[in-house]
């Protein structure tokens, strides 16, 4: 990544009281509501992504801090992670199904409650941008496969070998084996999640994955499913999930994690009650990672997860700084 300057946060901020889209599905919605948001004293644009990706967080910072908005500071800072070869649960580079392909799955939200998603997509680099144009030029919120891959093509997109070398031979050397025995942590989770909030106090997140590696083809996990791997609700905050999508499906967990802060929970208390859920369903198991992070209206941020080495970016006009999580299972 090019070397950047940071300016400093302006922090300008608008009006206190505004009306805004109240929004009952993914789609338009054309009933106004007047609803309570930050005022300009509270106003803090932030972003906050899983684990420790300085360069995607960066990235992100970089378009709120010159006035974009929070979805293009989603879309461009995850984007950071789909291009980075080294990042072998995202994009190029990504881990292949045990059949040897490459399938992404990506979801992005909007402040108003717009939202779309690819699921199992092949020979596509970004997949966020592909799920932004589902939600922008689409009637619909979701488009799988051969499908999502024919939409982008439509749409312009590349087609590009996600197979990078490193990931191929690992594979084949997975096959010897073909034991579906997930690692437990960041070798096998880096999946990027990511909420931002911009300088008008909106908030939009995305999340993108290759998923579990060596998964069956066709399996999709949390990360595209809105209300799974991630949710926004612009009156009252965001939250995004990594780990075994399986589990974090079953609970429905980032949608819980919003509806928890809603009912007055910080973002730190609703993530560790949305993995408190989650092994209350998994008492026997200390065998699967699963971390949550958070943000709500005022900026204020969390994140938890089950086993340790889970942590999270913060990237703000206060400084950027990667969160070591506290953990349900200790060392
Ligand atoms: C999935 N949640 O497909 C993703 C995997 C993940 O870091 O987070 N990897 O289940």
């Amino acid at each position: 990544m090019k070397r950047r300057k940071f300016l400093k946060n302006s922090g300008v901020a608008t009006a206190g009281i505004v009306s805004t889209p109240f929004l009952t599905s993914c789609k338009k919605d054309t009933t106004k509501k007047t609803v309570q948001v930050n005022d300009s004293k509270t106003i803090r644009p932030i972003v906050i992504c899983t684990w420790n990706f300085l360069n995607a967080s960066a990235e992100a910072w970089e378009v709120l801090n010159t006035g974009g908005s929070s979805l293009d500071a989603i879309e461009q800072g995850v984007m950071v992670e789909e291009n980075d070869v080294n990042n072998q649960t995202v994009g190029t580079g990504g881990r292949p199904d045990r059949d040897g392909n490459v399938t992404l799955d990506a979801c992005i939200m909007d402040k108003d409650g717009n939202c779309g998603a690819v699921l199992a997509m092949q020979n596509i680099a970004n997949p966020i941008s592909v799920a932004r144009k589902v939600m922008q030029d689409t009637p619909h919120v979701m488009l799988a496969g051969k499908g999502a891959e024919q939409f982008a093509y439509e749409k312009g997109f590349e087609k590009t070998d996600l197979l990078t070398e490193q990931s191929k031979k690992e594979w084949l050397e997975w096959k010897k084996t073909s034991e579906y025995k997930p690692i437990i942590n960041i070798e096998n989770h880096d999946t990027i999640g990511m909420l931002a909030i911009d300088k008008n106090g909106d908030i939009a997140g995305g999340c993108t994955t290759s998923g579990m590696a060596y998964k069956m083809a066709g399996r999709v996990g949390d990360s595209p499913i809105i209300g799974a791997g991630l949710f926004v609700d612009n009156e009252v905050g965001g939250a995004t999930a990594t780990g075994v999508g399986e589990e974090v499906v079953r609970t429905v967990g980032s949608f819980l994690i919003v509806e928890l802060m809603r009912q007055g929970k910080s973002p730190q208390e609703a993530c560790e009650e949305g993995v408190k859920r989650i092994m209350a369903k998994n008492k026997e198991r200390n065998d699967f990672q699963i971390g949550f992070i958070a943000i709500n209206k005022k900026g204020e941020t969390g994140g938890y997860c089950i086993q340790p080495g889970f942590s999270y970016r913060t990237y703000s006009g206060e400084g950027h700084v990667n969160n070591p999580s506290d953990s349900f299972l200790k060392a």
